[in-house]
């Protein structure tokens, strides 16, 4: 998909690989970005802005821990402005095994939720133009930081609960994929909490293998978003984009 005059709402949009995913986006001749995030940050909005003057960069404030009838107003206010959005980016997360309800409402429920508001506006059932959902995984989704359980498995949601959404997409008209980056250099990263402290050094030991940059992961994000591919498990890591086979154990045979 060509990403000229499309219209793309981000949420998380100022994060470490946020940020860098979002500067690579307004070089893509967008229509408009509106990035939606828990904290407000002018100085990027305007670096973004500044950046391609063609582009439209809006902000409005989101926690995802929002209950889902103010995430639908939200919305609505961004779909009166626009008239049409192509793609939706999930990428809340953080990064903190003492916080188990936080972890699994920010990295799993917010998704969800956002995901739910926008088929309001996008399901062909109720004569919606349909969409593209980007949702923000890991690789600790596919094989979990062990001393990180309850973040690992909100990431093995995301990509569990993506991967139903795309097989929807006859249903819906929304089709879907996931963005699983490796360790990539951020804060969140930088120190956080195992679970029941079972680990005290886990991010100190995880930054002694290699790491990407955030502007690699955004190079290769939005080279995912560009290849547009329903039902897609891409692995960024180490600065490669790369597709991922699922394996099948067991098939539901409806
Ligand atoms: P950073 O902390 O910079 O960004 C997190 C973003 O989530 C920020 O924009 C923050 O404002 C937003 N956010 C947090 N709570 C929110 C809330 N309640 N409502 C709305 N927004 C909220 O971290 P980052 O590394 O840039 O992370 C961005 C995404 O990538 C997250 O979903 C994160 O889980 C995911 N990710 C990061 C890494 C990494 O190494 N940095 C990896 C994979 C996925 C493999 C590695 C890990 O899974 C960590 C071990």
């Amino acid at each position: 998909m060509a990403l000229t005059n499309k219209n793309i709402i981000f949420v998380a949009g100022l994060g470490g690989i946020g940020l860098d995913t979002s500067r690579e986006l307004v070089k893509r001749d967008l229509k408009n970005l509106v990035i939606l995030d828990r904290i407000d940050n002018p100085a990027a909005i305007a670096e973004l802005k500044a950046i391609n003057p063609k582009v439209t960069v809006t902000f409005y404030p989101y926690d995802v821990t929002a209950p889902l009838t103010e995430t639908t107003k939200l919305l609505k206010t961004i779909f009166a402005q626009l008239k049409t959005v192509d793609v939706l980016i999930n990428g809340a997360g953080i990064l903190d095994d003492h916080q188990i309800e936080r972890t699994i409402a920010v990295n799993f429920t917010g998704l969800v939720n956002t995901t739910t508001a926008i088929l309001d506006f996008w399901d062909k059932r109720k004569g919606g133009p349909g969409g593209v959902i980007c949702n923000i995984g890991s690789v600790t989704g596919f094989n979990a930081i062990y001393q990180v359980p309850v973040y690992s498995a909100s990431k093995a949601a995301v990509v569990s609960f993506t991967q139903s959404i795309a097989k929807l997409a006859n249903v819906t008209g929304v089709t879907a994929f996931t963005v699983n980056p490796g360790i990539t250099k951020t804060t969140l990263v930088h120190k956080f909490n195992s679970w029941l402290d079972v680990e005290t050094r886990v991010a100190e030991k995880l930054l002694e293998h290699p790491t990407q940059t955030t502007l690699a992961c955004a190079q290769n994000f939005v080279k995912a978003i560009e290849l547009n591919k329903n039902g897609a498990i891409w692995k960024l890591d180490l600065g490669t984009l790369e597709p991922i086979e699922w394996t099948k154990h067991w098939d539901s045979g409806i």
